[in-house]
């Protein structure tokens, strides 16, 4: 399918799609949406193979700061490989926002057919998006809102604020089974002004503010090891002997807060000085999770190249795609206490989700 066609059906479904919620019915789980976007994918190559005909997909890549952008990087370019029918541009923008949005200029100056883009930051979107749509090319969102514009197709990932206040109300069941009453948290954020570092913060914090726990501080590690290391090294000088919780919003920050605090005597996990809780589940995380270093690891699901190549090859097919696209993630635990958390969702719900307790990492880890 031509682009100009493309870009007439595109006004239609930003006008028609607008289902977004966060509901569960709205929610993909991660098996049955990836198999049926590999359905599509393969009967959709085999055409455009036959026809030699690829179709070109820029994607503007946040950076290659942690584990789980390895895997996001690696699921999209598995999904959009040659052998499928695409020629993908990559850029890694290297954690820096001009980067990312002359990446996807140059995607507009090179006319490729589709945009993917997992924006850095959530806002200062609008005007390129608008560029995007005058040239008719559409635009995918994965992983990271965008808050200030509509101009694109479609998103695929992961509700953040949900991740945030499902880790809260794990905290504080979990410090009631074991009988901690007075906690003092000390919180290591994602990059600012990151959709992931607003959501897990804001959702986090809400269940804080209700149960009236001390944030001693919350300051950026930037989503990095060396992010964590030098945020923790400062706490463990600030904040000595005053802290018991430590929330890192993602698995290699709390790599790095590991190593500070294991430096400064301050001994993490299960039944130790210190409640460890992360973010992303990688497999590295959980085998943390399972050794009982790390207490509790809410997942956040990468893989999404398949969901965002089912987009497009939706797209060719003329048909109408959701505006959202939901991951379903389970919560990972160190130790059998509980078996469900229950809390009021993004969307108003009250869910009951169970928790998986690690016990073998290797094979409860896909990325
Ligand atoms: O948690 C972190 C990564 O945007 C959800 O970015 C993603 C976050 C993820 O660097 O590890």
């Amino acid at each position: 399918m031509k682009k100009r066609l493309v870009a007439g059906m595109l006004v239609s479904l930003m006008a028609a799609s607008m289902v977004a919620c966060g509901s569960s019915s709205d929610t993909a789980t991660t098996d049955t949406a990836a198999d049926a976007g590999a359905d599509t994918q393969t009967e959709a190559a085999e055409d455009t193979a036959a026809s030699g005909d690829l179709i070109t997909v820029g994607f503007a890549q946040v950076g290659h700061e942690s584990d789980w952008r390895t895997a996001s990087t690696n699921s999209v370019q598995a999904a959009f490989s040659e052998e499928n029918g695409y020629d993908l541009q990559f850029v890694d923008c290297d954690n820096d926002s001009a980067k990312q949005i002359e990446a996807v200029r140059q995607f507009i100056q090179d006319d490729v057919d589709y945009i993917v883009i997992d924006p850095i930051v959530s806002t200062g979107w609008d005007t390129v998006l608008t560029e995007c749509e005058d040239a008719g090319i559409p635009v995918i969102v994965i992983d990271r809102t965008i808050d200030d514009s509509d101009k694109y197709v479609s998103w695929v990932g992961s509700e953040f604020m949900n991740e945030g206040l499902a880790a809260g109300t794990w905290l504080k069941d979990y410090a009631a089974a074991k009988g901690i009453t007075d906690l003092n948290i000390l919180v290591i954020e994602g990059s600012n002004g990151s959709s992931a570092q607003i959501g897990r913060t804001d959702g986090f914090k809400k269940i804080a503010d209700a149960e009236g726990w001390t944030i001693l501080d919350s300051q950026d590690g930037d989503f990095t090891q060396d992010g964590g290391q030098q945020v923790m090294e400062s706490y463990c000088k600030s904040y000595e002997g005053q802290f018991n919780v430590v929330v890192c919003q993602n698995d290699n920050e709390a790599f790095g807060a590991m190593d500070a605090m294991k430096a400064a005597g301050v001994s993490y996990g299960v039944d130790k000085d210190v409640i460890l809780i992360s973010f992303d589940a990688c497999k590295a995380g959980l085998e943390y999770v399972q050794s009982g270093d790390i207490n509790a690891d809410f997942m956040c699901y990468p893989l999404q190249g398949e969901y965002c190549a089912a987009i497009v090859q939706q797209l060719e097919a003329g048909e109408t795609v959701a505006k959202q696209t939901f991951m379903t993630e389970p919560w990972y635990v160190a130790e059998d206490i509980l078996e469900s958390i229950t809390y009021t969702n993004n969307a108003g719900e009250e869910v009951t989700e169970e928790l998986v307790v690690v016990t073998d990492a290797a094979s409860q880890a896909s990325y």
